[in-house]
């Protein structure tokens, strides 16, 4: 085998389908059954990186017919909505929402229209020999059976909470992390038209909330909550309540509700790095080496770069006995992946309210105020929203 790629989210599956294109024999290990993946609601906000890696792969037809433009934000602060126009002041750069699911289900089908191999269901992935020119993963198939396949590289691509970075030796990667934040954010998924036509970031006495936009039935909202906080205290009619009064505006602007699609979900803003994304024949992408809090949504537009980058590297390798990109792909991925982080820790100054400090509020003030106001501050805020480019 040439490579076993453990993980089918989109770094996994991007890697898998230019891998497979290739001529490269690969097979994928996916613990969740196809049905799970291709229905866990995620990600939605994809930026230009993200976007022209999946064009340039063919990769992009489902996006292309479904996906929904975006070039726009808005935020509201003391009641008042702006606009920051944000692909205006990056050379027409812009986002695309297109729901990760969607994603997910096209890559599954151009990885198998490529003549690719994915087990889904699989349990108990163990890797071995990762500094060898043989490593291997064993597993066992969702009807029971042990196997063990050897192959020339592993992409470990099964997110934060798999196996493939465990199974690097201790102290053999560096682990960056960030100190904790005092604020999550609830995660709340609604089947509902959106009551808007572009993400709103609304900045409140009581806090952030964000009105994110998936489909066209369907709304992502965030509501900033301590770090401390248990969805269990956040039933439906608490969060609308707060959304209500969070995204309220001195204009006739309504905000439409419908019913939870999933229970509501704390999601922490720390973030960590491990370094480098390699250990011998084992090459980590996307989630699998870094968590970047989903504030200025990058996780899933890097882990499609990551794999694009790991395939091609890879290719480089069995192809043509180059070793040169693959050691260089530590070092392209984190350039990018840091400069996610800086955009998504910009982020969260900018919306993320410190409810007991009025010093710091009030240079949030000034900070929004500059947004709404000059072109300069304008233009940093649309490098950072759109990178990494
Ligand atoms: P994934 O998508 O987690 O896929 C990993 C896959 O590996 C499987 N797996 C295993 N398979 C085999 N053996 C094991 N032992 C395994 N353990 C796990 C899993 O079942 C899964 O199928 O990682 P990947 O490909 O690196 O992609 C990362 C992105 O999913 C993630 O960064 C984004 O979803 C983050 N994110 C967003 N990113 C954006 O770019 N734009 C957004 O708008 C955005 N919104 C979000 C988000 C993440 C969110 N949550 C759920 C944290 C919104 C939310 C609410």
């Amino acid at each position: 085998m040439g490579v076993v790629v453990i993980g089918a989210g989109v770094a996994g599956l991007v890697a898998a389908v230019v891998l497979a294109r290739r001529g490269i024999d690969t097979l994928v290990l996916e613990a969740a059954s196809r049905a799970r993946v291709e229905s866990r609601p995620r990600a939605g906000l994809l930026g230009p990186a993200a976007v022209d890696a999946l064009e340039r792969n063919g990769l992009a037809d489902g996006l292309r017919a479904e996906g929904a433009p975006h070039h726009n934000c808005e935020f509201r602060h003391r009641r008042r909505a702006f606009v920051v126009e944000y692909a205006r002041h990056a050379g027409g750069h812009h986002h695309v929402v297109y729901p990760q699911q969607k994603l997910v289900a096209d890559l599954v089908a151009a990885y198998l229209a490529a003549g690719g191999v994915i087990e889904f269901g699989v349990t108990d992935v163990m890797l071995d020999a990762l500094t060898s020119d043989h490593p291997a993963v064993s597993f066992v198939t969702a009807d029971g059976q042990r196997q063990t396949v050897e192959s020339r590289f592993i992409a470990g691509c099964d997110g934060h909470h798999g196996v493939s970075r465990g199974s690097i030796p201790e102290g053999a990667l560096r682990h960056i992390r960030q100190r904790d934040s005092a604020w999550a954010w609830l995660a709340v998924l609604a089947a509902v038209t959106p009551s808007t036509d572009k993400i709103i970031y609304g900045v409140s006495p009581r806090g952030f909330a964000g009105h994110m936009l998936r489909d066209h039935r369907t709304s992502r909202f965030y509501l900033q909550v301590e770090a401390t906080a248990d969805a269990a205290d956040w039933p439906a009619e608490r969060i609308w309540e707060e959304l209500h009064a969070r995204l309220a505006v001195d204009a006739d602007w309504q905000l439409a509700e419908g019913p939870l699609l999933e229970p509501p979900n704390v999601i922490t803003m720390d973030s960590v790095f491990y370094e480098p994304m390699r250990f011998g024949r084992l090459i980590l992408a996307g989630d699998a080496a870094r968590r970047v809090p989903p504030a200025a949504a990058k996780g899933a537009g890097l882990a499609i770069v990551d794999g694009e980058t790991l395939a091609l590297a890879v290719a480089a390798a069995l192809h043509d006995a180059d070793e040169r990109p693959l050691n260089a792909y530590s070092e392209v991925c984190l350039g990018r992946a840091w400069l996610a982080q800086e955009a998504s820790t910009k982020l969260l100054q900018l919306v993320n309210v410190e409810l007991a400090d009025p010093f710091a509020r009030r240079l949030q003030d000034v900070r929004l105020d500059r947004l709404r106001t000059s072109p300069v501050a304008a233009a940093e805020f649309a490098d950072h929203y759109l990178s990494p480019r």
